[in-house]
């Protein structure tokens, strides 16, 4: 198999998102580390213009989004334990309402923390979340603090028939997209942190997610990334959930195509469009003079449009 080449900075919950789900599979796994801000060249020229964390490259295959990344170490790893049933309902809509979670989290570390950030920090992530207005946030610091909690609580009744997971003794994708925003709280949000202690069963729950670890990581280096898109990309039709190329789409098919993240600008990659299943839009991208990549989006936050 080849090597599972993760682009990443530990500071994300969504990139321990990824890295616990390295740790449930046990897998091995090489390290990039990429700049927290744009521009981020290597990267770029490596997705087709994606900049966000994680996203994990296997060969000239890149996922991008850790609902793409769950699917593909699914995929390619059916011998570890699964993080998604077949059907991926319960864990595409737990990673819906994780995001949900995520928007106070976001909110509270910009309250927070926004008047420490030097210019281009700040700048840059104004220009990831257009929708939030970083000036009036720190006015709202208690009540979202108090839904980050109310959410907390959800969770901790999830877990009081003393199931050990979310969704049972198992653990799946659905508790790692909720730990993941949870890691952020307890990291990052020390007064909201402090509120969640009187929560017991989530507290294990938490240490529980912990002890799974994340995997056995070895640093990588963009050279080694670059060298790795020596190998051919695979074929979409044989990814989950691949179809037939729709006919609502025949204007599309091996046009110039634009993918992008609906909720907030974490760049777009351009590419042909060569496949989109009921999980994936795969592009393939060529240029940079990098070897031709197959760069795959989740369906579930991203949309796509002619270029
Ligand atoms: N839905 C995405 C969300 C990823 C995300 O929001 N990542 C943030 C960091 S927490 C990001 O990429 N920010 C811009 C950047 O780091 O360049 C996923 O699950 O992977």
């Amino acid at each position: 198999m080849l090597d599972l080449i993760l682009h990443h900075y530990d500071a994300s919950p969504f990139s321990q998102k990824a890295q616990k789900m390295l740790g449930i599979k046990q897998l091995p796994w090489h390290s990039v580390e990429m700049p927290m801000t744009a521009p981020k060249p290597d990267l770029e020229a490596i997705t087709g213009g994606y900049r966000g964390t994680p996203v994990l490259q296997i060969g000239s295959d890149v996922f991008i989004d850790t609902v793409a990344i769950a699917d593909a170490l699914d995929h390619f790893f059916p011998q570890t334990t699964a993080l998604t049933d077949d059907a991926k309902l319960f864990s595409d809509a737990m990673g819906l309402w994780a995001d949900n979670l995520f928007a106070p989290v976001l909110g509270s570390a910009v309250a927070l923390y926004a008047a420490d950030w030097d210019e281009h920090f700040y700048n840059d992530r104004a220009a990831v979340f257009p929708a939030l207005d970083f000036s009036t946030l720190p006015e709202a610091k208690e009540p979202m603090a108090a839904r980050i909690t109310q959410l907390a609580r959800q969770l901790a009744a999830q877990l009081s028939d003393g199931r050990r997971y979310l969704d049972g003794d198992e653990c799946s994708l659905a508790d790692v997209h909720c730990w993941g925003i949870l890691w952020f709280v307890q990291s990052g949000l020390p007064h909201v942190a402090e509120d969640l202690l009187g929560l017991e069963r989530l507290t294990r729950w938490i240490n529980r997610m912990e002890s799974l670890g994340a995997g056995a990581r070895q640093v990588s280096s963009y050279d080694e990334a670059r060298a790795a898109l020596r190998h051919l990309p695979v074929d979409p039709a044989g990814l989950p959930g691949a179809r037939a190329r729709s006919s609502r789409l025949n204007a599309w098919w091996d046009a110039s195509v634009e993918v992008s993240a609906i909720d907030a600008d974490r760049g777009h990659v351009t590419g042909i469009l060569v496949g989109q299943g009921d999980r994936f839009t795969t592009l393939r991208v060529e240029g940079d003079n990098l070897p031709v990549r197959h760069v795959h989006f989740p369906r579930q936050g991203y949309d796509l449009h002619r270029a």
